[in-house]
């Protein structure tokens, strides 16, 4: 009996080293979608960057194959009028999370390399300043799509 106990303990320990070393693997992307336009108008993506790792991160790029260009945006309204700002790099908190969302940051996609088909999807690599990448599998959804996804 005592040794069956030993080795149900030696397995919850390992399960629970595994989730910690998942969790140590640092950054991820959810809920990532694009609002696709037609070829002449920029399109825009949207995603959440959570960061699970006991130290901050900054978010350098966001590439594509699927488009030409890629830029980090971010957008200001000052009452009736807003503009667009570049973001170069983008601080995420340990423990933390950076939105992409409609009116604040988004990733502003221009001439994609095929016209876009709504219901695929799409991958936008994220690099951070400690030489890592994450991709995320992006859903391309209508224009109308205003709010964030709930997939
Ligand atoms: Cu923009």
């Amino acid at each position: 009996m005592t040794s069956n106990k030993i080795i149900q303990w030696g397995v919850a320990i390992g399960a629970a080293c595994i989730v910690a070393n998942a969790h140590a693997a640092g950054v991820h992307a959810e809920q990532c979608w694009i609002r696709a336009m037609p070829a002449s108008v920029p399109s825009a993506g949207y995603l959440v960057v959570v960061n699970d790792s006991d130290a901050p991160r900054t978010l350098t790029d966001i590439a594509t194959p699927a488009f030409g260009m890629a830029m980090m945006h971010r957008t200001e309204s000052n009452g009736s009028t807003s503009t667009m700002v570049d973001v170069d790099t983008l601080p995420v908190p340990a423990h933390g999370s950076v939105s992409f969302a409609p009116k604040g940051y988004h990733v502003m996609l221009e001439q994609p390399a095929h016209a876009l088909k709504i219901g695929s999807t799409l991958p936008l690599t994220l690099s951070f300043d400690d030489g890592s990448k994450v991709t995320a599998n992006c859903a391309i959804k209508s224009p109308a799509t205003l709010g964030q996804s709930t997939q």
